[in-house]
């Protein structure tokens, strides 16, 4: 082998070890309902920098995402779908954010609450009955 050669390959490699840094894949739960959801969620991620791909599976309800780790982490991530009122592995949907949702799109959650994304007096006022027909049913 030549220096050059050498050189280049090291150069190959110096590369393909930069890409894979910089586009990281995930899979992290995130609590929705339906085909509504699943636009609002991905939606949500979509519109970030650095978010080159987002899936919503409603049956595991989980959420595949690619993004470039310089441009945005996963927190960010999360942070923005819990705003929309979706809770995700890290945090929590506030009370109202989550209220806000349509009534089919008010998943089940789960009784431990994580951290809430913005801080909220809980209004129990709004729990009004929201029930009625969901989206779900086809
Ligand atoms: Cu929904």
């Amino acid at each position: 082998m030549t220096t050059k050669s050498i050189v280049a390959v090291a150069f190959y490699f110096l590369i393909a070890i930069n890409v894979q840094a910089a586009n990281k894949s995930e899979k992290i739960k995130v609590n929705g309902q339906c085909d509504m959801c699943k636009n609002r969620i991905e939606n949500a991620v979509k519109s970030l920098d650095g978010v080159s791909k987002a899936l919503w599976t409603k049956s595991d309800k989980s959420l595949a995402i690619t993004y470039d780790d310089k441009s945005t982490t996963t927190q960010k991530i999360q942070t923005s779908i819990a705003m929309t009122g979706h809770d995700t592995e890290m945090f929590s949907a506030s009370e109202s954010g989550y209220n806000e949702l349509p009534a089919c799109c008010q998943y089940k959650r789960d009784g431990n609450r994580k951290k809430n994304v913005h801080n909220t007096a809980q209004d129990s006022s709004k729990q009004a009955d929201k029930s009625g027909s969901c989206c779900d049913s086809k």
